[in-house]
């Protein structure tokens, strides 16, 4: 039995997107089980749902060989141990595309809370809090940073194959999208390069085909 990655709404959340994508690049055979998060009644279809895979009660949750890890790091860290060119091989570079994968995990919190993750979504641009403005400022730097030092001719952050923090980086560009926010031309001809790569596009069409709407979400 191969393993099963347990995600929520595609068009919605970014943690499953991220770990489907290392899966999917490290090229690990597994299957995917998507779950409806939100929607009318959720609270009491919680329990049958994403509590039954998950202890932590969230997704991405991978489940393989009678073990159950719920956590997108976690999982890409996993995957990294049977792909370790989810890793970049060099070690200066791999500690850089560590801590940019962890700032993204433990951070961003006024970015997340006000663009959230839809893919479907196309809004005005419009002016942003100083705390949003803030952070994306800091992301900016963050891909200008790494993409000078260790991407050579690109197109991703550390070269021409995709790597973990890619994966972690990829619902931002979506984010981006969504909220027609203006980058630098260097960031966002990365952010375009992680939207058009095969395995978001294909992540892509699959929420394109999604019929569960978030409505308190679809407003941000
Ligand atoms: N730190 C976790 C966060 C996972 C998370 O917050 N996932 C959201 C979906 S994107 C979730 O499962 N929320 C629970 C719910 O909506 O019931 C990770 O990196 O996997």
């Amino acid at each position: 039995m191969p393993p099963v990655l347990y995600i929520g709404n595609q068009n919605y959340s970014s943690w499953s997107m991220r770990a489907w994508l290392v899966m999917r690049w490290g090229k690990i055979p597994f299957e995917t089980r998507v779950l409806q998060l939100g929607g009318p009644g959720y609270g009491e279809r919680q329990m049958s749902t994403v509590l039954a895979v998950s202890p932590s009660g969230t997704v991405p949750a991978l489940h393989w060989d009678g073990e159950v890890i719920s956590d997108s790091l976690a999982i890409s860290e996993w995957a990294a141990e049977r792909a370790p060119t989810l890793w970049p091989r060099d070690e200066t570079a791999r500690a850089y595309a560590r801590a940019a994968t962890c700032e993204m995990h433990s951070s961003f919190g006024a970015l997340r809370a006000k663009l959230p993750c839809n893919l479907r979504r196309r809004a005005e641009p419009r002016r942003w809090s100083e705390d949003v403005d803030r952070e994306i400022a800091r992301i900016e730097a963050v891909w200008a940073l790494l993409y000078a030092r260790f991407a050579g001719t690109g197109p991703y952050l550390f070269g021409a194959s995709p790597t973990i923090p890619d994966a972690f980086f990829t619902p931002v560009a979506t984010r981006f999208r969504s909220y027609a926010v203006t980058l630098s031309s260097e960031c966002q001809r990365y952010a375009d390069s992680l939207l058009g790569n095969e395995a978001f596009q294909a992540w892509q069409a699959e929420s394109t085909r999604e019929v569960w709407s978030m409505p308190e979400w679809d407003g941000a």
